[in-house]
């Protein structure tokens, strides 16, 4: 990560342990290292596809949380099936966990609206370290550090075409990948500005820009992660030479490429639920008492049941859900998660996935909740905004929760 802080040692910009983005690791795929995030339940890594070029299809995750260093080996790569490495399109790649992920890791949602640009997003990554007047530091040969900064999403890559087209190479999928350029706040050095009128100059000293390393790192709304970093370039016409030093380095002047999460979530979902270890295959068999496992953590499902009718068989139906303390605890007795569950086309339920902690006693009573709240594409029933998993059945009209 390049930031605007001269010293990589300065703590401005580093995401120390404990700072809130412990979920976010450092991954190394046959001798090429990125960055990756920590995905809402608990079970992969979401980072770019590019790492895994030449059939690669193992990687080791890096940990670096309040428990220390920890080093995970992956049980599965999943590189995004539209993938096009000419174009970056689809580059996205799931790696599941070949152990559980340390519990003081972050697990983190996904960003599922489409309002994007024009946003100011948190970078976080174990990329090559700089300052945007320079670039990379060309004799950086420590352990990577883990570095933040902040950027503001200008507009869609698709939107950059004709730059990359000209050499007839690179033609970005329309609504699939974000752009952002660094800016040091000088009308001249606006890449954006000068390149495609979308000028901005800047967030000052938080500004930052990906570098070599960062490749998969979560780019954060909020606490959400709407962007997977895929690339940099510098480009110029004729009239404007926004980069500060005719250098590939991430300098200032320069664009970084995300690929838009939230156009791939069905894509991340899907893919998740298919993985779930023990998932019931019914209703029915779904556990409501539950054993801990013997270390870690052990999944825990919740089935979302959606019995309407869809006029259009493509409508996606959601629940947004939270889980919520009673006897048993968060952090303590469980992981707390909260987020929306779609039900896609050709789908009639959903599982909702929370992580129980092993290494605890339970009450014989123990208990936790989980709320499952604004439906969108039918109804709870008249006068219901609220279901809760309390094992009872609560029937209605098209939902069904327990
Ligand atoms: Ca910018
Ligand atoms: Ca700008
Ligand atoms: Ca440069």
């Amino acid at each position: 990560m390049v930031t605007t802080v001269t010293s990589y040692t300065d703590t401005r910009s580093r995401a120390l342990i404990g700072d809130g983005f412990d979920g976010v690791v450092r991954l190394v795929a046959a001798g090429q290292y990125g960055t990756g995030v920590l995905l809402f339940d608990g079970t992969a890594v979401l980072t770019a596809a590019h790492l895994f070029a030449n059939n690669v299809s193992s990687a080791n995750i890096i940990f670096e949380t309040r428990s220390g260093i920890q080093t995970i080996s992956s049980s599965r790569v999943l590189v995004n099936p539209n993938y096009d490495t000419a174009n970056s399109n689809s580059d996205l790649a799931l790696v599941w966990l070949s152990q559980d992920a340390p519990i003081a890791a972050e697990r983190f949602g996904i960003y599922r609206g489409s309002n994007e640009i024009g946003q100011t997003f948190t970078l976080v990554g174990y990329g090559t370290p700089g300052s945007g007047s320079t670039g990379t530091l060309s004799n950086f040969n420590e352990a990577p550090i883990r570095v933040k900064a902040n950027n503001k999403f200008d507009a869609d890559s698709a939107s950059l075409g004709r730059f990359f087209g000209d050499s007839g190479v690179w033609e970005a999928t329309s609504g699939k990948q974000l752009v952002a350029d660094f800016d040091n706040g000088l009308a001249q050095n606006d890449a954006l500005g000068s390149l495609i009128n979308k000028p901005g100059l800047g967030l000052g000293a938080s500004e930052g820009l990906i570098s070599k390393g960062d490749s998969g790192g979560p780019a954060f709304i909020g606490n959400l992660v709407a962007g997977i970093a895929s690339y940099t370039a510098r480009l110029s016409t004729s009239g404007a030479v926004p980069d500060v030093d005719n250098t590939n380095n991430s300098s200032f002047g320069e664009i970084a490429g995300w690929q838009r999460v939230s156009a791939f979530q069905q894509w991340i979902d899907q893919s998740l639920r298919s993985q779930y270890i023990n998932q019931p295959a019914t209703q029915a068999s779904v556990q409501k008492v539950v054993n801990e496992g013997s270390g870690g953590t052990t999944p825990v499902y919740f089935w979302v049941q959606f019995n309407g009718y869809r006029s259009d068989p493509n409508q996606i139906v959601s629940v947004d859900y939270k889980t919520r303390s009673g006897t048993a605890l968060a952090g303590q007795d469980f992981l707390a998660t909260q987020g929306t569950l779609k039900i896609y086309p050709n789908e009639d339920h959903a599982l909702v996935m929370v992580e129980i902690i092993a290494d605890s006693l339970p009450e014989p009573d123990e208990s936790f909740y989980l709320d499952v709240f604004n439906p969108v594409g039918a109804t709870f029933g008249q006068g219901v905004v609220q279901l809760t998993a309390v094992r009872t059945i609560v029937n209605d009209d098209g939902w069904y929760w327990g």
